[in-house]
């Protein structure tokens, strides 16, 4: 009885869909994966490297139709006699190539990848190839056709290929290039390495022929009680019916498909998530051919004044700047084992909170940090000269934030996206990223707008933050190296900061570098000793800026950058990570952690 008294069963009816929202222009992406029958592509696959791309171009540089399989019905998909892939060497996907093959750790170019696989296709699925991430360009072969490109370096990517498999043997062929171009995003000059391949699974999934294939579930902007959002019926007729339930609130809906898309409306009381408590609701959609779960935390999110709040309280962001570098082999992430020692040490580190920089990562890290109970920042990127006279470059850079709040948005621990890092005034790139952030509000009204600057001038009494792109943001990032790039630690303390905007200031970066184990004075660069105390002389100067409401230094860890040859110190790893990519702690890790531990609570 008290089981059905709590059945809210709530039909709305295409008349009511005036009342929602309207659904925003998502990629098409299969949510939560995880949830889905899959099959793993993972495992080695054979490669072929091709510095010329003559497996792409023939001699005139024209491209060929179809790389180099000549004639689609080949059973080989060499006719280029010199592309043989079962001579050819092999590496493991998911990964970087660079740090699988040392002739390929500076390789900037194409790798072309291929991985024989069986299917038994059924009449009643479809079938989505489903990449979570190459780097940077991707072309797509499937059985010697080619069936899609996709550029951009740290989002998932799909394409339906129901007819394309056959029953038996099949094969997918990649022509992966990481060469850096000026137009691209991030462009030709990046601090972080520039790690090609196949670096994130592949997965084959099927679903049903109408089916689940989106959904936003979260509370509406500023309610603890209004659970709402849409669900996308791939193939539905107007007038199907998706049902909607979270059983640990006892709530049951059910919505009418109307145009491929229910938009429904909870009333609830949901636990809200937040860092002490990361509840997730195990919440189930249903059709009559499909059925989806999601674990889906509930929080609000808003700013006042210089405060960010957090469920109607105002927070203070403990917490720590991330690459998605590898603990101790190296190279970029791809288990999630390597996600948890990353967010582990987070955590011993007293934060409660990271951003993850300066790219998307993977939604492994993402799901894993909501569970661990961290906020978090996420961006794209647009990072420091790329042409924000470019319309591809807008182009692309708005397609990657797309593909990023389309994978992420019923993340409850993401509360920021970020559109851009230390990028250089000009009328250009303040209507750009001005575009991109109006755009990233459109897809998501619910969550801040915030951008990492660096241009920060001279005020009478220190540093006044006045860049007009703080106009456009909700939270302003600032970056600033004091006693590294610029001044010596000890003035750090000292130094003031003032801002024209009423707007919460996260410290998105501070920091400076040293060499796990090299010990020496205070004042001597590369020492911990320098590190630790350019971080209480930080922290000092933190302390007194009042509209401070967080910060993340750079960085967790020493990650490798081609920027960073400096032999015997560098070695090609940016140092100023509080742990050594070894996994060893720096002194000035506990300078940070004291700080977390003892203050802000
Ligand atoms: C920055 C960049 C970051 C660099 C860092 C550094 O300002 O945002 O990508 O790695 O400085 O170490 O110089």
């Amino acid at each position: 009885m008290q089981a059905l008294k709590n059945l809210s069963i709530v039909l709305f009816f295409s008349s009511f869909s005036v009342l929602f929202a309207q659904k925003p222009q998502f990629s098409d992406l299969l949510q939560n994966i995880d949830s889905r029958e899959k099959v793993s592509l993972n495992g080695l696959w054979d490669i072929i490297i091709d510095p010329l791309e003559n497996g792409y171009y023939n001699h005139r540089l024209q491209p060929m139709d179809n790389g180099f399989f000549k004639n689609a019905k080949m059973q080989s998909p060499s006719d280029l006699i010199e592309y043989n892939f079962d001579t050819s060497d092999q590496i493991m996907v998911p990964g970087d190539w660079n740090s699988q093959m040392e002739k390929l750790y500076y390789f900037e170019g194409t790798v072309w990848y291929k991985k024989d696989f069986n299917y038994t296709p059924t009449a009643k699925e479809l079938v989505y190839l489903y990449f979570e991430a190459v780097n940077y360009e991707a072309i797509v072969y499937l059985n010697g056709e080619r069936i899609g490109t996709h550029t951009g370096g740290y989002t998932p990517f799909q394409f339906e290929v129901t007819d394309k498999l056959k029953k038996g043997n099949n094969f997918v062929v990649v022509k992966v290039d990481n060469k850096r171009k000026r137009e691209n995003v991030p462009t030709v000059n990046q601090d972080w390495w520039n790690y090609g391949g196949i670096t994130r699974s592949v997965h084959l999934i099927s679903t049903p022929v109408t089916h689940i294939s989106d959904y936003s579930i979260q509370l509406a902007k500023g309610s603890t009680t209004t659970i709402e959002g849409w669900v996308n019926v791939e193939n539905a007729v107007n007038g199907e019916r998706v049902e909607i339930s979270i059983p640990e609130l006892r709530k049951t809906i059910h919505s009418v498909i109307e145009n491929g898309t229910a938009h429904f409306s909870i009333k609830a009381k949901p636990k809200l998530w937040e860092p002490n408590d990361p509840k997730l609701y195990e919440v189930s959609i249903k059709t009559t051919t499909d059925k989806l779960t999601d674990a889906i935390g509930f929080r609000t999110i808003s700013t006042q004044g210089s405060k960010i709040v957090l469920n109607g309280k105002e927070v203070f962001l403990k917490g720590i700047s991330i690459h998605e570098e590898a603990p101790f082999k190296t190279g970029r992430v791809t288990t999630k084992e390597e996600c948890r020692i990353l967010l582990q040490w987070a955590k011993e580190l007293g934060c409660n909170y990271i951003r993850l920089a300066h790219y998307p990562h993977s939604e492994t890290m993402v799901r894993e940090a909501e569970k661990m109970g961290f906020m978090i920042w996420s961006e794209i990127p647009v990072y420091w000269t790329i042409l924000f006279d470019n319309t591809d470059t807008y182009a692309n850079a708005k397609n990657q934030l797309t593909e990023m709040i389309s994978r992420d948005k019923n993340r409850a621990a993401i509360l920021m996206w970020s559109v851009a890092n230390e990028t250089p005034e000009s009328d250009a790139r303040l209507e750009f990223l001005g575009n991109l952030a109006e755009e990233a509000r459109k897809l998501d009204p619910t969550r801040l707008i915030t951008a990492a600057l660096d241009t920060q001038s001279e005020g009478e009494n220190g540093k006044l933050i006045e860049d007009p792109l703080g106009k456009a943001v909700d939270v302003i990032g600032i970056n600033h190296y004091c006693g590294w790039y610029v001044d010596e630690p000890e003035n750090c303390s000292s130094l003031k900061w003032a801002s024209a905007y009423d707007k919460p200031m996260v410290m998105s970066e501070v920091g400076g570098g040293a060499l796990y184990g090299l010990h020496g004075e205070k004042n001597e660069r590369w020492t911990e000793e320098y590190q630790a105390h350019l971080y209480k002389t930080n922290i000092e100067m933190m302390r007194n800026i009042d509209f401070l409401s967080g910060l993340s230094p750079w960085i967790l860890m020493d990650f490798r950058s081609s920027r960073r040859p400096l032999k015997r110190i560098q070695e090609d790893f940016n140092r100023k990570g509080l742990i050594s990519e070894q996994g060893m702690k720096k002194q000035a890790f506990y300078i940070l952690r004291d700080y977390y531990l003892k203050e802000n609570n």
